[in-house]
Parts: C-alpha cells; sequence; structure tokens
C-alpha cells in the first residue's frame, strides 16, 4: 500500500455514526462501562516477556503518569465490525478486549522515597456483566476477563489489575504529586473517522483538571519502529500467507476475470492460513485502475493487454504485510509496459541496495526517497522522456501493527525495523501503472528480504504465468 495519509484503521472507521458523536462528550470511562460492545479474538497474546520490557522502557522517558485508552468497542457501528484493539495499547498490553485502561508510572519513581506512590504498571478493566438480558453480556458475546476474576494477573500477565471504575479516583490521588501527565494526543492533522484519542485525552483531562497532559508518541512510536524477534515471526507469517496469495493470482491470472475474483482468491488463502483481516483494503487494479494509487473499486473486468497492479496483504497475530506486484493480464508484458517496469524494477533496485543501518527514508539529501526521485531522473524512457512527474508517493514507510506502522521516517534506520520499499510509476494517458513493493528487514549490515520467495523481475513474472498456463493445460 503506498504510504500517505491514508492507513488500515481508516477504512474501519469511516462509518462512523452519529449516534456516536453523541456519545463523545461523555467522559472515556462511563463509555467504557455502557458500551462493552461487539468482540472476537482476532489477535493472540504474545508472552508477557513481550510487553514487560515495552512497559518498563517507556516508563524511563516520563516524569509523570502514562495514561492509555484500549477502544470501547464502539468505533465502528456497522454490522460486520469485530473488535480490534487500538495498535499502540495492544502493543503495551497484549490485551484485546474493549473498555480497559492502562497507567505506567515513571522510572525511577518520582519523587523517590518512602513517600513514593510508585507501583508496577496497572491494567484498568470493565467488569464482567452476566445479566443474561444484556445483548453486552457474557450470554451474548462470551466470556470476558473481569477485574475480580481470582485468576486475573495470569490471564492479563499485570500483576495489578483494576477495577476501570477506580480509575479516577487513581488519576486523583496520583495527580497531587504528578504535574504532568501523559497519553496519545490526536494527531495536528485531526482524526480520521472516529476520534478515539480526542475522547481519550479529553477523559484524561478532566479526571486530572489541573495537570499538564503530554504526548507520549514521540517515545511509544519509536519503541514501536524497532521489532522483537517474536514481533518479527508474527510479520513473517502475516508475509508468507500474503506470498501465497500472490502466487495464486499469478497462477489464476487472465482476460475476463474480474478484479473482485483475484481478491477474493487472495483473501481466502489469507484467512485459511489464520490471519484474522487484510492489512489494508485489497487493491487489484487492471488497466486504467493500476494507475489509481488506492484503487477500491474492484469491480472492472481485467483485459487482454492490461497490467494489473496486485496490491494485497494480510494481518497476522496483529501483524501486516504489506506486497504490491503489477503482473501482465494475458502473461506477457508489452514493450512499453515492460521499459516502464524496467525502470521501476531498478528504482526499487537502487533504493534497497542503500537500506542499511543509518540511511533515512525522507527528509536527507541520499535518502531513500531521494535515490529513487534520482533513479527516475536520471533514466528516462527510450523515447527520451523522464517520468518523474508520476511517481507521486514516497518509496518507503514502516511495517508492523499498522500497515503504515507510525514513527520518524527521518530517523535513521536500526537493526530490527521493517519497512517496505515501493517505487512506482502511473501512467494514466496510457492505462499503465506499475508498482513493486517488498518488505525488508533492516539488519546489522545491510536488509534482509522477507518477500524473497517471491519473483520480482519482468522475466521471472512472465515465467511463473507461463508455469501456471502450462500446469492448467494439462491437468485432465
Ligand atoms: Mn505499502
Amino acid at each position: 500500500m503506498t504510504p500517505n495519509k491514508r492507513s488500515a484503521t481508516v477504512s474501519l472507521h469511516t462509518k462512523a455514526k452519529s449516534v456516536r458523536r453523541i456519545l463523545a462528550g461523555l467522559s472515556l470511562a462511563v463509555i467504557a462501562l455502557a458500551c462493552v460492545g461487539r468482540v472476537a479474538f482476532a489477535r493472540f497474546r504474545q508472552p508477557t516477556s513481550e510487553y514487560l520490557p515495552r512497559q518498563f522502557s517507556l516508563a524511563t522517558t516520563v516524569d509523570g503518569p502514562i495514561v492509555l485508552f484500549g477502544y470501547t468497542g464502539n468505533e465502528d457501528a456497522s454490522e460486520v465490525a469485530i473488535f480490534f484493539q487500538e495498535p499502540s495499547f495492544y502493543y503495551l498490553t497484549g490485551h484485546s478486549e474493549p473498555g480497559a485502561a492502562l497507567v505506567i508510572l515513571p522510572r525511577p519513581p518520582q519523587p523517590e522515597g518512602e513517600n513514593s506512590l510508585w507501583r508496577g504498571p496497572t491494567l484498568y478493566l470493565p467488569p464482567r456483566i452476566l445479566d443474561p438480558k444484556d445483548t453486552h453480556g457474557e450470554v451474548w458475546e462470551g466470556p470476558k476477563i473481569g477485574p475480580d476474576d481470582p485468576d486475573v494477573q495470569a490471564k492479563t500477565g499485570f500483576a495489578h489489575v483494576e477495577p476501570i471504575g477506580k480509575l479516577k479516583d487513581d488519576l486523583e490521588k496520583l495527580a497531587a504529586t504528578y504535574k504532568t501527565f501523559y497519553t496519545l494526543l490526536p494527531p495536528e492533522k485531526g482524526e480520521e473517522g472516529y476520534p478515539h484519542f480526542t475522547e481519550s485525552a479529553n477523559a484524561l483531562r478532566a479526571m486530572v483538571p489541573g495537570a499538564k497532559v503530554k504526548d507520549i508518541a514521540p517515545q511509544l512510536y519509536a519503541l514501536r519502529q524497532v521489532k522483537s524477534e517474536d514481533e518479527l515471526a508474527l510479520l513473517q507469517k502475516a508475509i508468507d500467507l500474503s506470498i501465497d496469495a500472490h502466487f495464486a493470482a499469478a497462477d489464476m491470472m487472465h482476460p475476463r476475470l474480474f478484479e473482485y475474483q483475484v481478491a477474493a482468491r487472495m483473501k481466502e488463502i489469507h484467512e485459511w492460513g489464520g490471519c484474522a483481516r487484510e492489512a489494508y483494503a485489497p487493491i487489484v487494479g487492471t488497466g486504467f485502475n493500476s494507475t489509481v494509487l488506492h484503487y477500491s473499486g474492484l469491480d472492472d473486468e481485467i483485459k487482454d493487454g492490461d497490467v494489473v497492479v496486485i496490491d494485497v496483504g494480510g494481518e497476522y497475530g496483529g501483524y501486516a504485510a504489506d506486497i504490491t506486484r503489477t503482473i501482465p493480464a494475458n502473461g506477457k508484458f508489452t514493450p512499453r509496459q515492460r521499459e516502464v517496469y524496467d525502470l521501476v524494477l531498478g528504482a526499487q533496485n537502487a533504493a534497497l541496495a542503500a537500506v542499511k543501518p543509518g540511511a533515512t527514508i525522507l527528509g536527507h539529501k541520499d535518502s531513500l526517497q531521494q535515490i529513487v526521485l534520482d533513479y527516475f531522473n536520471s533514466h528516462p524512457d527510450k523515447q527520451g522522456r523522464v517520468l518523474t512527474k508520476y511517481y507521486p508517493h514516497s518509496v518507503s514507510h514502516h511495517l508492523g501493527l499498522d500497515v503504515h506502522d507510525p514513527g520518524d521516517r527521518m530517523r535513521p534506520l536500526e537493526p530490527g525495523m521493517v519497512i517496505t520499499v515501493e517505487p512506482g510509476l502511473y501512467i494514466p494517458e496510457e492505462k499503465i501503472g506499475v508498482r513493486i513493493e517488498d518488505d525488508v528487514l533492516v539488519t546489522k549490515d545491510g536488509y534482509k528480504m522477507l518477500t524473497a520467495r517471491l519473483p520480482r523481475t519482468a522475466d521471472e513474472i512472465e515465467k511463473l504465468m507461463a508455469e501456471a498456463r502450462t500446469k492448467a493445460a494439462s491437468t485432465p
């Protein structure tokens, strides 16, 4: 998926209905109690040893409590909505049920000494709803983890679990000591879809009216940029299932198919393999649609002679794959399609060669983005035309719990970061769009291509498609 303002979560929230706006004025704690909504376990916890170091390392960056709120289950009013936790809350807690809050106090404890209010990170949970007449209760939606469960520590991995109703009192006590509180503030450009962070910040300010509320995003997002071994395993699983789906798309591709049929087959492979959902709305764009960056219509017939941009990735265990291939509908690129394809491939190779610790995605004269621009500027097509103006997006974004994982793209790359490398050229007047997108792990001295199993050159793609046709023809 091309990196710009749209993210995977946006499409989930665009169907916000006015009834939920009315709730926006209420305190989040009240909402959490009142609206324990649709739930399904679409993610699974990693070991507690994953979450504790994240909580601890955040705690060393602050001089006041960090207060974060999970989603309430009210973010999406549509009938097909399934509960997925807010990614940063999930990153820090592994908790996948609605209506929870997290409080982390600074380390080392401040103030120090006997009067310190310090205790370990605390998870606040809504009470269980056992009334069979309540359609949000456990009879309707299945068992939940409640704050009074005898084994709540083992279930949540938190040594301290409290009822959400106690949060306000606890924060008031903390406000007597701490003048600053931290939370995730809404981005400056505003929130798209459901205003979760606006509501959370307002709820926090209402609970600690005298305190200064600061943004924890810089520290939290910096932490999320570097992946653990367990996170890398989940990412690789999402990527492997998505590669399988791309192979299937190349196998089945032929003129007269509809875009939605290709997407349907790919989604089936993701879900069959255990993906909880797509990492973003699938893009299968044929002909002119190949030049539309975030084409989501999926309703056109694939024509002989078209190129088809396939930007489709699944989400596994919460982690997103993001892969694009561009393939010829009839199995053979035209000379012009191949020419454009090879320019994009050349730009991708140039950017890949620069991926190593210390490199940056944006903002420097030798950034990955600048390398791609320089490549297009210095490689005109056969008619001598420079095609740079047909490259409107940027080359890379971080990948993780979000398909466009948050974090500073001017920050030098470090081992353990996972990014996409995805140049493209989109020429609407020729109905030729080409994007090639791979996912790479930054290593100590370079990178590892996590998508290496999927063919990338025009020759390899034509060969793969020819083999699939031979196989199909010989199958009785
Ligand atoms: Mn992408």
